[in-house]
């Protein structure tokens, strides 16, 4: 049990209702419980995912799965509604129009941590950002707790007591937070991604700028003039000398900070000018936390990245196969594309999320000969490229491995870069990404 500290003591006179039984509410509802909080928890799915865990660790535990309705509002002095749940929806407009505090699973973590937070969003490269800061942390030999949107929610962290703690945030974690105030923060880039659940492209901005909250240090990309938080921001750039943190020629291209070089770009395991942006911010948000640049090297050298993110599956005769399945959106797609040094088939579809597809004609045009097209999404994403590169619709992820197999040549690679969400198809992107690399390592046994 965690102590009690004057912020949580306060939790004992509000009745809160957790909205939404997926990993967040099931963390959410299990921290408010087991602290001896009183919480109801609603959730429009038949069979919430989490249901039977929940009743099994808390038998006494009130669960209404069916639409939010009047009466449980009418109950709640607060809602902690869940990242996958839009705070738009109307009936928790109306609970906020009466009054009600609206918050998510970040906010309780706020109010609760004593210890230094570090948090980073942008619509690209979190989850790597997170990963490897965490990892050069560990590197200084400090204890740290990662988590948030890259999949262990935040307030299962304060399970035991680190040093500090990295947060992937995501806009959606960040509209219902507001106190958080990170030591330093980071927005690493923004581009048009999720607005199905937006307004406009600007509101999906806005979210994610609030993580500079507060911030003590605001990291922010130079390259990227709309992650700006103000002037005293430190910045990095894998293209610009002007940036704190840089790229410099120093017999090799380096990763540098303030025109002194730290380590050579070949001495990294993960490839790409994205990757080596996400670099350059980590290092930066280390440096800001006082990591030594030795802990922080040791890092950069050992880091091969994450699943999914532009993973080597295969070679075979002479065709690199790569996995992005988490190039969910186009601005990722074009980053991975960009970041293989052949010509690409490419493997896309899916659920496009209404983004517009067309900004990814430039970069089909240059680097890629064919594209193999499936999922719920297909016709409207041929419709947007199809004057710049060959595409061929295919049904499945087997048939997409086939067609690409008989098409490359040696030299080139068959890169899975979606551009779109996996949930037409899948459970979600991992399922994606160990279909394709399945569907591959079938080919090179056949
Ligand atoms: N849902 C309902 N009815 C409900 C509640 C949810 O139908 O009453 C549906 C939602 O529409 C949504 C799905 O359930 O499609 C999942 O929502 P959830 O809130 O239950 O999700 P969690 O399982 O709690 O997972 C969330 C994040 N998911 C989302 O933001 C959609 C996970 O990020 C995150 O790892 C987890 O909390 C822990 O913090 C996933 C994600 O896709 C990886 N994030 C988006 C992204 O990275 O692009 C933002
Ligand atoms: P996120 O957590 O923001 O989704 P990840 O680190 O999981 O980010 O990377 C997801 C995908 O985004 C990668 O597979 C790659 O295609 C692309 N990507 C990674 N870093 C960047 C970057 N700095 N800029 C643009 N795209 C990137």
């Amino acid at each position: 049990m965690l102590r009690m500290n004057a912020q949580a003591q306060q939790h004992e006179d509000v009745n809160y209702l957790v909205v939404g039984l997926g990993l967040t509410g099931y963390s959410v509802a299990g921290y408010l419980l087991s602290h001896g909080y009183r919480c109801r928890v609603q959730d429009s799915r038949d069979i919430p995912p989490y249901y039977q865990q929940l009743k099994t660790r808390f038998n006494d535990v009130q669960i209404t799965s069916q639409a939010l309705d009047a009466a449980l509002i009418d109950w709640a002095d607060a809602l902690i509604v869940s990242p996958g749940l839009s705070i738009h929806l109307p009936q928790i407009q109306q609970a906020a129009d009466m009054g009600k505090r609206i918050i998510g699973d970040i906010e309780l973590f706020a109010q609760a941590v004593e210890k230094p937070v570090i948090a980073i969003t942008g619509s690209n490269g979190k989850s790597t950002v997170t990963t490897l800061l965490g990892e050069m942390i560990r590197a200084d030999g400090k204890s740290v707790g990662v988590g948030g949107n890259i999949g262990v929610p935040a307030l299962d962290l304060l399970d035991e007591d680190f040093e500090c703690y990295v947060l992937e945030l995501s806009s959606y974690q960040l509209e219902t937070t507001s106190s958080l105030s990170p030591v330093a923060a980071a927005v690493l880039n923004l581009s048009e991604d999720h607005l199905d659940r937006y307004a406009d492209y600007a509101e999906n901005v806005q979210a994610k700028l609030h993580i500079y909250d507060g911030a003590k240090t605001c990291v922010s990309n130079f390259d990227d003039e709309a992650t700006r938080h103000n002037s005293t921001d430190i910045q990095f750039s894998p293209s610009d000398a002007d940036a704190d943190f840089n790229l410099m020629e120093d017999d090799g291209l380096c990763l540098a900070k303030s025109g002194i070089p730290w380590l050579a770009v070949s001495e990294l395991k993960v490839s790409g000018q994205h990757n080596w942006a996400n670099c350059l911010a980590a290092m930066a948000l280390a440096d800001t936390i006082d990591i030594s640049r030795q802990a922080i090297i040791s890092a950069l050298k050992n880091f091969s990245g994450i699943p999914h993110r532009s993973q080597w599956v295969a070679d075979i005769d002479g065709v690199e196969w790569v996995n992005d399945s988490k190039a969910t959106n186009v601005g990722a797609a074009v980053a991975s594309i960009e970041g293989r040094s052949r010509p690409v088939i490419l493997i896309a579809g899916g659920q496009a999320k209404d983004a517009d597809m067309t900004v990814m004609r430039t970069v089909l045009q240059q680097h890629v000969k064919q594209v193999l097209l499936m999922g719920e999404d297909a016709e409207r994403i041929e419709q947007a490229w199809r004057d710049v590169v060959a595409i061929e619709r295919v049904d499945d992820m087997q048939q997409a491995v086939t067609r690409a197999s008989q098409i490359a040549q040696g030299g080139d690679c068959v890169l899975l870069a979606p551009a779109c969400a996996s949930f037409d198809m899948y459970e979600k992107f991992e399922a994606r990404g160990d279909d394709f690399a399945d569907c591959v390592r079938s080919l090179s046994h056949g």
